[in-house]
């Protein structure tokens, strides 16, 4: 039987319209889950909305609609974005959802089962922005007499009756945990912060409130909801069906949680202290992205400069804007966004050096071979050196995608597509064409080769032209996995390819055709 992964995006706010960071974290997560697919795992991959709380509520009354209602409408541009960015997810889930509702119910139960809910007063300061609780020596007054917490959003005072987690009873055991797991949260950076959070102590959480219904009712007290962050972690275990112990089940722990760097504390300390106490098994890592700037500012709704992920794919291509995304910016870290840094990127490595790569060879192959993938003679020094650099990609890609650097899987993939097309030039299979028509046929036949591999491997990341460029190429829908990759495995001489075509078009200006 196949290994099992499980990994899951953040669930996203529908107080809004889907933005490029939403989209960012969906594509980079998906690259992953195709990979593990190819790579013969058996995957579960997780995406969705989480639609309680304070801030969709106020939202919704600002807009003067119901919050269901926003909700719904919003929710709808969330899955409309996973299909036009290609998701592959398996499930989205929805927190409004009846299936979630008996999950969180549940986890509940067993938290307070466990002897870590008491009933007290709250009184603290709250982000609705942000979901948050934070102590009052992480807030600061600003100049116009607000205050304001530590990721910059304001807070106010709050004051009501509330459930209580007993988060200060699990500080030994989350540092245990870190301590026997260095690699439970990443990047390092990511890592040691929480590890510092933790170790200045924690105290109590507020896990319910009483001012507003729009939740998760608390079993046996209905007058409270649950702590938007309580029912939204519990989503990666409801889409597991962990009650119903049905074939999902198996898929918990999660593998894998990928979410960006503002939420690190609720994944990395409230989620495993809510799952220790009820007893469940702990994801296996919690990944953190960096946040997407717009040519260097940060994007919000109020500054007016979210861009859209509908249109990014509307006006660049679905690959280009997949692949700008993931090689553009170190997974983990910080990056921004330009229309110039798209273009010239997809133009530059995209349409010419891997698609024109493919244009020329195939094209050759189509004139002066037949149509057939050639017969290659004897392998030369030149032809073995790029077989073998392009033969030990699989290794270099699995090592980096299992630490979530993306960027390091495309880098070396994108130094072979850089090499093969000095070899290409520097064989000049145009002129051998004449002079000796069999060595043409190897350096046609290597480029080819060489091209089934990088197609192979980037079908992560670019799935529809990889799968164009594989159909080019004779490979059939059953042989594009990564055990095609083994040394044992090559092109097969002899096989009829279909007419060559271009992959990537070049990016033109509109104003300029
Ligand atoms: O935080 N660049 O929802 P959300 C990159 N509902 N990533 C960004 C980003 C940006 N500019 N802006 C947001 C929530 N994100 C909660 C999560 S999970 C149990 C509950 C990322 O809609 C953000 O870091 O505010 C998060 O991982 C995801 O988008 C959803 O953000």
């Amino acid at each position: 039987m196949a290994e099992r992964f499980y990994l899951t995006t953040a669930i996203s706010y529908p107080n809004g319209r889907p933005h490029i960071g939403h989209a960012y974290e969906l594509i980079a997560t998906d690259a992953i889950a195709r990979f593990k697919r190819l790579d013969g795992y058996d995957v579960m991959f997780l995406t969705g909305t989480d639609e309680h709380g304070m801030k969709m509520l106020q939202t919704a009354r600002a807009e003067g609609i119901a919050v269901r209602d926003l909700a719904d409408r919003n929710a709808a541009e969330f899955q409309r974005m996973a299909e036009v960015l290609g998701a592959s997810n398996d499930d989205f889930i929805r927190t409004t959802e009846e299936r979630h509702k008996l999950a969180c119910q549940e986890i509940w139960r067993r938290m307070a089962a466990s002897g870590d809910i008491y009933k007290d007063a709250y009184s603290g300061w709250y982000s609705v922005r942000d979901e948050a609780f934070y102590a009052e020596d992480e807030t600061e007054v600003r100049a116009d007499g607000n205050r304001y917490g530590p990721q910059g959003t304001q807070v106010t005072w709050v004051e009501e009756e509330s459930y209580f987690f007993r988060l200060s009873a699990f500080q030994d055991r989350l540092l245990a945990h870190y301590e026997a797991n260095p690699d439970f949260v990443g990047p390092a950076e990511r890592r040691n912060e929480v590890v510092s959070f933790v170790r200045q102590g924690l105290r109590d959480l507020s896990v319910s409130r009483t001012t507003f219904d729009w939740g998760i009712p608390v079993p046996g007290d209905e007058k409270h909801v649950m702590y938007v962050w309580v029912d939204a972690l519990t989503n990666y275990l409801t889409a597991t069906g962990f009650l119903d112990d049905g074939e999902r089940a198996a898929f918990w722990p999660a593998d894998l949680h990928v979410i960006g760097k503002d939420i690190v504390r609720f994944h990395a300390v409230y989620w495993p202290a809510f799952l220790l106490s009820a007893g469940l098994p702990l994801p296996k890592r919690v990944f953190a992205h960096g946040f997407l700037f717009n040519r260097g500012e940060k994007m919000s709704k109020s500054v007016g400069n979210v861009v859209d992920p509908f249109s990014l794919v509307a006006n660049y291509g679905l690959d280009a804007a997949r692949y700008f995304f993931l090689r553009e910016v170190p997974f983990g870290q910080d990056g921004s966004y330009s229309h110039e840094a798209i273009v010239n990127r997809t133009n530059s490595e995209l349409a010419n050096d891997l698609g024109n790569l493919a244009q020329r060879s195939l094209s050759m192959i189509a004139k002066h071979c037949d149509g057939r993938v050639p017969q290659p003679g004897a392998f030369g020094e030149a032809d073995k050196a790029i077989l073998s650099t392009s033969g030990a990609l699989l290794i270099a890609a699995r090592e980096a995608v299992d630490r979530q650097e993306i960027h390091a899987m495309l880098a070396p993939i994108f130094a072979v597509v850089a090499e093969a097309n000095r070899y290409f030039a520097g064989q000049e299979p145009w002129a051998l064409r004449k002079s000796d028509p069999a060595r043409m046929a190897t350096v046609l036949y290597v480029t080819a080769e060489v091209l089934r591999r990088v197609a192979i491997l980037l079908q992560p990341i670019m799935p529809e032209s990889m799968a164009k460029l594989l159909d080019i190429l004779a490979v059939a829908a059953d042989e594009r996995s990564f055990t095609e990759l083994t040394p044992d495995i090559r092109l097969e001489a002899g096989r009829a390819m279909p007419a060559p075509a271009a992959i990537f078009p070049r990016y033109v200006e509109p104003d300029t055709v």
